[in-house]
């Protein structure tokens, strides 16, 4: 069914300069790339700076609470298996009250695009650091220096069983464009961990700092997404930076396996509830 209802263009509300808005640039291209119409795409976002992103697009969208993209993505994909569901939040929603979430969804192969919209700092609550926030940098919450070391959002995927992982930078917006639309077209749970400057509350990790920082994958000799060790290699380069499509395995995903027709939604099928059964059940716990 197509939507045809009117809708009021909203601007964006982010700092000027924000890595958000490279992201956001990107999420549109690789939808028209895919020719997705609205209706067949729902974004769902978790609490900070990010989880402003759907109330831009042109899609169906679900702001959901801190840190809990993934069971609300995974619903969503569950009862409407044909619907595109991209999940956006940010390193703080991600990699600390979202964790356990996200590295379960990894290793069911859920099939969602994960972006995780990584800016080093929690961000709309004004700049404390995050568990991406690099060791020794002064944050709000960390005035004489961050004593954590930081985790690595595609290193954790790795180890825990993701079929895609890529990491792009919200300076090469063609480049994270493209990561984005083979993401999208991935049969699994995808994870596009993105470099993204807050230019408000972390003036160190710029986009002149990544762009020294960075290294492409695709330009390394012999580079293939397909080896894990490499991958591993990549992840754990004391010097650089991997982005690029680091990852990629072909395994069924969590939908081909549990849901008896992928073609089908649950909403649509005839679920009716065997109410004799159920009374014996319950009449064993009286
Ligand atoms: C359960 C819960 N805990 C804490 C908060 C407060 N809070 C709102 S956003 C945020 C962190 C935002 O950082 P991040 O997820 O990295 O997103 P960003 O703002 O950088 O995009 C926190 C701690 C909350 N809203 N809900
Ligand atoms: S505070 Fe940082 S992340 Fe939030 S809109 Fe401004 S630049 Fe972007």
């Amino acid at each position: 069914m197509k939507v045809k209802a009117s809708y009021h263009r909203l601007d964006p509300t982010w700092c000027n300069g924000c890595g958000l808005f490279g992201v956001f640039d990107a999420l549109k291209r690789a939808a028209v790339a895919l020719a997705i119409e609205p209706e067949e795409l729902v974004i769902v976002t978790g609490i900070g700076c990010h989880g402003r992103l759907n109330n831009y697009f042109r899609a169906y969208g679900f702001h959901g609470l801190h840190g809990r993209t993934m069971p609300v993505a995974t619903g969503i994909k569950l009862v409407n298996p044909g619907l595109q569901v991209v999940a956006v939040s940010g390193d703080g929603d991600a990699y600390s009250i979202g964790l356990g979430h996200f590295l379960h969804a990894l290793r069911k192969n859920v099939g969602l695009t994960y972006i995780v919209v990584d800016n080093r700092i929690y961000a709309l609550t004004q700049g404390q650091a995050s568990p991406t926030t690099d060791f020794g940098m002064v944050t709000m919450s960390t005035p004489v220096g961050s004593k954590d070391y930081p985790i690595d959002g595609p290193s954790l995927a790795l180890a825990a069983g993701g079929t895609f992982i890529a990491r792009g930078f919200s300076g090469e917006v063609a480049h994270l464009a493209s990561l984005i639309e083979r993401g999208m077209k991935h049969d699994g749970f995808a994870l596009i961990d993105v470099l993204s400057p807050c230019v408000t509350h972390n003036k160190l990790n710029s986009y002149d700092w990544y762009k020294k920082h960075i290294l492409h994958v695709e330009e390394v000799p012999g580079y293939s997404p397909r080896a894990k060790a490499k991958a591993w290699e990549a992840l754990n380069d004391p010097e650089k930076i991997a982005v690029g499509l680091i990852y990629e395995e072909d395994k069924p995903s969590f939908e081909e396996l549990v849901l008896p027709d992928r073609e089908k939604p649950i909403a649509s099928l005839d679920l009716k509830v065997d109410v004799p059964r159920l009374g014996k059940i319950m009449d064993g716990f009286r």
